[in-house]
């Protein structure tokens, strides 16, 4: 009779622990909630974001987490998100437990490089199924000298442990994703190139196209300067990636050409070749007024073969026919003219 009870009992042991086995069946891994950190990107000065995402399917019923980060505090700073208490904070977030229904405790510290943040929800149901719901955001600051940086550092951030608890404490075991990267550029990688060809200028005169002065201006100050070269090649560089600047050439005895429109880029922006129309000779009070009139034509009709090389506008040392002509053909034009080989 006892060993008939105990065969009985083990059967019922084994019923009931078979729809447990099934439910493990497809792995005990690919059921565990997760939780991960959000890549980050930013330039050098200003700040960026990271959040803490949880993952949670048919669980039992998640109703707090614990989560443990680690990052690199030589070059990362966490941003203190609420003023009204002591120390860094990080925003909590109403994507996994309504903001209201929240007991939050938190522990930045800045100098190890560490974040504790645990959120328990005090009131309603415990949540079965989330797809990375946010608990927390992190603002991000660099933590070294902007000047310094020359190209884009990244660091990662790590989840180094993380915990979940069901509504009775009992413990939910969490799944790691891998760290977040967090990155920033320096300030000063963006740049603009281009040509500028001056008319009536060809390669077997000297000097070529060389000589023209361009400029990146932003807000009306200008930010960066550079001289073409033979070819009419410049490049402006140590602009802000991304900042839209107007870059204006000018020369002398030419009108100015501009765009007024231009973003700077990582990898180089080309703003392709414009033409200096020449033949802006007057009046020379000191300079140019950027229009060409009856005042031009007659300043170099005036020196026509003479010693006064200030009317040589394709620069070949002689002011005659071609210097004349060039500024007749432009008449009644003004500057700045369009960026482009046909203004
Ligand atoms: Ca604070
Ligand atoms: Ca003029
Ligand atoms: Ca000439």
């Amino acid at each position: 009779m006892k060993g008939k009870k105990l065969m009985l009992a083990l059967a019922v042991a084994t019923l009931m622990t078979l729809p447990l086995v099934s439910a493990f069946a497809a792995g005990p891994s690919d059921s565990n909630p997760t939780v991960k950190v959000t890549d980050a990107s930013f330039r050098c000065g200003e700040t960026g974001t990271s959040q803490i995402l949880v993952s949670i399917a048919n669980d039992p019923g998640v109703h707090g987490v614990e989560v443990h980060l680690s990052f690199n505090d030589a070059k990362l700073q966490v941003m203190d998100a609420d003023d009204s208490l002591a120390g860094v904070q990080i925003a909590a977030e109403g994507g996994l437990f309504p903001l209201d229904e929240q007991v939050v405790v938190q522990e930045v510290n800045n100098a190890t490089g560490t974040i504790l943040f645990a959120v328990s929800r005090k009131d309603g149901d415990s949540v079965q199924n989330a797809t990375d719901a946010a608990i927390a955001t992190i603002t991000w600051q660099a933590a070294v000298d902007c000047n310094t940086v020359e190209q884009e550092e990244c660091s990662p951030v790590s989840v180094v442990d993380a915990l979940m608890s069901d509504a009775d404490g009992y413990a939910i075991t969490v799944d790691i994703e891998p760290p977040g990267s967090v990155c920033y550029d320096g300030q000063g990688l963006g740049c603009i190139t281009g040509s500028v060809q001056l008319q009536g200028r060809y390669p077997d005169r000297t000097p070529y196209h060389s000589g023209a002065t361009v400029t990146a201006e932003k807000d009306g100050v200008v930010v960066a300067s550079a001289t073409t070269d033979d070819s009419g090649n410049f490049t402006l560089d140590n602009l802000a990636p991304e900042d839209t600047y107007e870059v204006s050439a000018s020369m002398y005895p030419y009108l100015d050409s501009a765009n007024g429109s231009v973003v700077a880029g990582e990898v180089c922006t080309d703003l392709g070749a414009t033409k200096l129309l020449g033949g802006d000779v007057a009046p020379q009070d000191p300079e140019p007024d950027n229009a060409i009139d009856i005042s031009d034509i007659a300043y170099i009709a005036f020196r026509f073969r003479g010693a006064d090389l200030s009317a040589d506008v394709n620069g070949d040392s002689v002011v005659n026919i071609l210097d004349l002509t060039m500024s007749a053909a432009n008449f009644l034009r003004t500057g700045p003219t369009p960026w482009s080989m046909t203004p």
